[in-house]
């Protein structure tokens, strides 16, 4: 898999990096990396942010496509099936009891069932969708924007960034899941959908709700959504680097 070997090599640079870095900074080598290297990876990713969020303002929308854009074939990538006793159950009830809350650090915690989101105002884009694996493409999205559930739970003022916990779980029992800085919540195009092309999600595609978060790459999407946390800090969430596979070494800030 492209992921594991993209992993790997994100894992050797790293170590490359952490061991110049540890002889040009100390000139010791018995010091362990664990105390210092985070906070270097973070000062690097820090500044890709606010790189690219110069280059790009925060509200910059993605490019959006025509309805004859659309690719015949929307590959399903990563889980495909959270597999769970819980999930499949919702499935086998058409998840007419599936509900998606935002709690954590909010005036007002909210729940909405699936019906209750579709009878909100929804937005529908037609954008690419581009996965580190090496594919792209091309599906029209609806769904409701996110800021409009925002404004309902009205986030506390030290709420920094949004986690997306998924209802998906690796072969060791991982769960998925994903963050975003509070303010991309606010962006015209994030949504939490639940068609794809016109037709509900399927379970492939992350069925029945699943993040768009345009603009940065397919890992970023968070599919099987369940809750949404509002959080001051993403550390002591999964290993404290804000999703699934920023835990494994790629980028929390992936803007494209
Ligand atoms: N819950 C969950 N969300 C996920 C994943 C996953 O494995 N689990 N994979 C991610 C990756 S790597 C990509 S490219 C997209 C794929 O979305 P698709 O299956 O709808 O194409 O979902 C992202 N969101
Ligand atoms: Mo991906």
């Amino acid at each position: 898999m492209k992921h594991e070997r993209a992993m790997l090599r994100r894992q050797f640079l790293k170590g490359t990096l952490g061991a110049a870095s540890l002889v040009a900074l100390t000139g010791c080598d018995n010091l362990t990396q664990s105390s210092w290297f985070p906070s270097i990876l973070n000062k690097t990713e820090q500044l890709t942010e606010r790189v690219q969020r110069a280059l790009t303002p925060t509200n910059a929308l993605a490019k959006e496509y025509r309805d004859a854009d659309i690719s015949k074939v929307f590959p399903a990538n990563g889980n495909t099936d959270p597999g769970t006793e819980d999930y499949a159950g919702h499935l086998a009830k058409n998840f007419s009891e599936w509900a998606v809350e935002i709690g954590g650090l909010v005036q007002a915690p909210m729940s909405w069932s699936l019906a209750a989101l579709k009878e909100l105002p929804s937005r529908a884009q037609i954008t690419r969708h581009d996965c580190v694996e090496g594919w792209s493409a091309i599906g029209k999205w609806t769904g409701v924007p996110l800021g409009d559930l925002m404004r309902q739970v009205q986030p506390l003022p030290n709420a920094k960034f949004a986690v997306f916990h998924c209802a998906d779980v690796d072969d060791e029992g991982v769960a998925y899941y994903e963050s975003m800085a509070l303010a991309d919540c606010y962006h015209p195009q994030t949504i939490l959908a639940y068609e794809l092309n016109g037709y509900p999600l399927d379970v492939p595609h992350g069925a029945p709700l699943r993040l768009r978060f345009e603009r940065q790459l397919g890992y970023k999407h968070a599919k099987y959504v369940r809750m949404i946390e509002l959080v001051e800090t993403l550390a002591g969430i999964g290993d404290g680097r804000g999703g699934y596979w920023e835990d494994q070494g790629y980028e929390w800030y992936a803007g494209i």
